[in-house]
This record gives structure tokens, sequence and C-alpha cells, in this order.
């Protein structure tokens, strides 16, 4: 039996599988907790080959950030030496369309977490790490860019707000009950894996279904909004590392370059022959209230402590992409032609 077990919450999302497959290879038992029935919209591709192998060694359990007695009953089963807390309503625009949902489950679903934890510890005796998954997105109105640890909170929407509860809460832990938690300030990081109602993945998708003439057009939002984005498979691994510290701290974890939503779609249809500016069109319904200001991130101590960098560069990240949503949208031409209709 593996002397080191994790606890992913949020197993079935983007990081959830990037990192449980991280941590089979590392040599741990691997438990996920996935919710009965899934959120509208997030179709993810489903695992194939060596993929498929490793999402076979997972030990799934039914649960839900918000039945803190079925977190604790869990926890109890598992015996977690590390918990990964990924699960949340993860997309902004649709925190502000269900801000009190988005709240009860990023907020409260993570203090519900830390105190079935905490109980745990206290009655076993046992370490638990906690891993906290913090966004950039609570640097908001941002002061200073780019943004490091100490560049002060000041969020602009009803997902960032909870964000920053969870975090404080994580920190409150750690301080006031010498728990081992961590919080990884993440700047977005995407993937073939990354739900479809993302900007990249959106694009990356459409672009391919364009190319391939299931689909006409693409409407998007705000085309000059910048981001940091990395690699997904490149970010977790700073989670795990996280939790192999001697003590625990507060990490930020970016490339520290910003791209526009030009640049990714340059770059999408570019790789496909194509001209965005003959597909694209802007609904002013995907516009946000508001914006953070220009998100960059400055990872020097993650880089120091953890001796964490980012390997896959924008260009490498749409490159692979666009070659997922590709192959993708030729098995849905095959479908379509054997008559199949979704
Ligand atoms: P994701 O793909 O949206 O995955 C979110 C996961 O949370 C899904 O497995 C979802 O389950 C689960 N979930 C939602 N509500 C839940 C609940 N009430 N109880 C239990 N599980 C619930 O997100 P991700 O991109 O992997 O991101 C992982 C975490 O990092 C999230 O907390 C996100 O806010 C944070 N983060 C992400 C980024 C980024 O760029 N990706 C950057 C910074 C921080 P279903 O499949 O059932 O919906
Ligand atoms: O892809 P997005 O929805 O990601 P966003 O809002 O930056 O949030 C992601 O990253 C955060 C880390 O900073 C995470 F905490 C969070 O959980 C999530 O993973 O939007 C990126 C940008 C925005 O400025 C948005 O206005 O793209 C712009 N955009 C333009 N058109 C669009 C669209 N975003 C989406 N989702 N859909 C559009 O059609």
């Amino acid at each position: 039996m593996s002397e080191h077990t994790a606890l992913i919450t949020g197993i079935t999302g983007q990081d959830g599988f990037y990192l449980s497959r991280h941590l089979l290879n590392q040599g741990y038992c691997v438990h996920g907790i996935r919710r009965r029935s899934n959120s509208f919209p997030a179709p993810r591709p489903e695992p194939v080959g060596a993929d498929a192998a490793a999402a076979a060694q997972v030990h799934h359990h039914i649960g839900d950030l918000l039945d803190p007695i079925g977190l604790r009953r869990i926890i109890s089963n598992v015996q977690p030496t590390e918990v990964y807390n990924l699960a949340a309503q993860s997309h902004v625009q649709t925190s502000f369309e269900d801000p009190i949902y988005t709240a009860t489950v990023v907020a409260m679903g993570t203090l519900n977490l830390l105190e079935a934890i905490r109980d745990y510890r206290d009655a076993s005796g046992r370490e638990v790490k906690f891993y906290q998954a913090s966004s950039s997105e609570m640097f908001g109105k941002a002061s200073e860019t780019p943004q490091s640890e100490s560049t002060p909170f000041r969020p602009r929407n009803p997902y960032a707000c909870a964000k920053v509860h969870a975090y404080w809460q994580t920190v409150n832990y750690r301080e006031a009950y010498g728990l081992f938690a961590c919080n990884g300030i993440l700047y977005n990081h995407e993937s073939p894996r990354r739900g479809e109602n993302y900007v990249t993945r959106k694009i990356t998708r459409a672009a391919a279904r364009i190319k391939l003439g299931l689909q006409e057009r693409l409407v998007l939002g705000n085309l000059d909004a910048e981001r940091d984005w990395g690699f997904a498979g490149d970010y977790v691994l700073a989670m795990w590392q996280m939790l192999q510290q001697a003590a625990p701290d507060d990490y930020v974890v970016a490339t520290g370059r910003t791209h526009s939503v030009r640049d990714l779609l340059n770059g999408a249809f570019g790789l496909l022959g194509l001209d965005w500016h003959d597909y694209v069109c802007i609904d002013e319904r995907l516009l946000r209230p508001v914006e953070p200001t220009r998100l960059c991130g400055d990872a020097s101590r993650a880089r120091r402590q953890l001796g964490w960098q980012p390997r896959v560069s924008f260009a490498t990240l749409v490159h692979m992409m666009v070659e997922a949503d590709l192959a993708a949208a030729e098995r849905e031409q095959t479908l379509l032609a054997a008559g199949y209709t979704a």
C-alpha cells in the first residue's frame, strides 16, 4: 500500500485530470470526489489509451462540497495524507449570473472541507496537508503589474470575492490551527481538457469545427481582454510541489507573459489557414460588467522555492489545443457521415 494517499475534490475537472495523472506517476493512491451529476455545460473528452488506464486507477467517491457530513465520511474512510481542493463553480461570467451559488460552493464549500480535515486530524492524530486552488482573479483591479504574493486583493466579480474568502480561511487554518495549508494563486491555465465555455477552448474548438464545415460562426465577447495563459499540465506540478516543502506557504504560479483574445484567434485560426475576421462576431451579452486590470503573474517565489517553471509556451499550447480539437472534429464528422446525430 502507498504511504501517500491523495484526495482530490473537482476530480472531473481539467486540473483534477492532470493532477491525478501526476500523483499516480509519483506512486500515490489517488481518490477523487465527484458529484452525482455533472454541471452544465461541462462536456469533457472521455480519456482514451494511457489516460483511460490512469483514470481507472482513481478511486471515486460521490460527494459535494456543500455536504459537510459526506465530506467527513469520505475523509475518515480515505485517510488522506494530502487533500487538493480543486472543486469550484469556476466560470467567472456564470458567477455574475449565479453569485449566491458560486459563493456558497467556493467559500462555504472550502470551509466545510477545512473543518472536516481539522476534525479528522485532531481525532486521528494524523497530519493532512491541504492545497487550496486560489486564483489570479483575486487581484482583480490590481494596484500593480505583475502581481506577486504581496499584491493586495481587489476582486471584481462574485467568483473572485468567494475565492478571497477561501484564501483567507486557508491562511487562518494554517495560523490558528497549525494545518499544513497552502494557497496556489494560479493564473489561467488551459489544455485540451479545458471546459468548452472558457475562451481558449471555445476558440480552438470553433476553429477546428469551422475548418471541417461543422460550424459557421464563433460568437465572442471582449477581444481586447488579456490573460497570462499557461498549460495546466505544468501548473499541477506546482500544486504538488507546494505540499512537499518543509513549511506551508502561498505561491503565485504564472508564465509572466500576457496575450490577448485576438492573439488567441490569430494563433488558432492561423494554424488552420483561416482568417478569423471572416467568422467571428461579437455579442454584447458576453461582455462582463467589469474585467480585471492586466493580470500578469510574478512567479519568482515558486521558481526560487519550488524550482517550478512553465515548460509549454503560449504558441505550443494553442497548437496542442487546436490539434486535439481537430481530431475531435474529425471524429464528429465521421459520426455524422455514418448517420449519428448528437
Ligand atoms: P473546472 O474544470 O471547472 O473543474 C471544477 C470541478 O469542480 C469539476 O470537477 C466540478 O464537478 C467540481 N465541482 C463544482 N462544484 C462542485 C461541488 N459543489 N462539489 C464538488 N465538486 C464540485 O476547473 P479547473 O480549471 O480544473 O480548475 C480547478 C480549480 O482551480 C477551481 O477551483 C478553479 O476555480 C481554480 N482555478 C482555475 C484556474 C484555471 O485557469 N483553470 C486558475 C486559477 C484557479 P462537475 O464535473 O460535476 O461540474
Ligand atoms: O476563459 P475565461 O472565461 O477565463 P477567466 O474569466 O479569466 O477565468 C478563468 O481563469 C481564472 C484565473 O485567472 C480562474 F480563476 C477561473 O476559474 C477561470 O478558469 O475568460 C478569459 C477572458 C475574459 O476577459 C473574457 O471576458 O476572455 C474574455 N472573453 C471574450 N469572449 C470570453 C469570451 N470568455 C469566455 N468565457 N467566453 C467568451 O465568449
